[in-house]
């Protein structure tokens, strides 16, 4: 019974971070699942806007191939796609200059949570990955 009172103050403090994490990273939009197009690819499309991508959770099979279409919505400032799961089968590094529409395709060969992310940054400041623009995707 001691060992209570710590263990639920823990708790509160996991969920208080986890939540802070979620509001920060921004992680609060709906997961988007790709339905496979008759020709077995599924594509998805991402908005990538400062500091943000939308939709930042998607979720996808194993084994088919997925072809992303990232639209930039900035006016000047240039991101980019970033998915380094080279165990997965998924290495992305895509430069998406500011207004440009731009199209990648992996096909994923392991499930599991995979982060993508944006890893421009401006001299000293923070990055855009730092800032909250990355996202997850789920292989399944
Ligand atoms: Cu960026």
């Amino acid at each position: 019974m001691k060992s209570l009172p710590v263990r639920s103050i823990q708790m509160s403090v996991l969920v208080a971070v986890y939540t802070a994490l979620f509001i920060s990273v921004g992680w609060a939009g709906e997961p988007v699942t790709a339905v496979p197009d008759a020709d077995g690819v599924q594509r998805l499309t991402i908005i990538l806007d400062s500091y943000f991508y939308k939709p930042d959770q998607l979720i996808v099979r194993v084994g088919l191939p997925v072809e992303l279409t990232l639209i930039s919505h900035t006016t000047l400032t240039p991101h980019n796609f970033v998915m380094k799961e080279p165990d997965a089968g998924i290495t992305v590094d895509q430069e998406t200059s500011a207004g440009d529409t731009v199209k990648v395709r992996f096909t994923p060969r392991k499930a599991g949570l995979f982060t993508f992310y944006c890893d421009k940054k401006l001299l000293f400041f923070k990055s855009h990955r730092e800032k909250g623009m990355e996202g997850i995707l789920r292989v399944h």
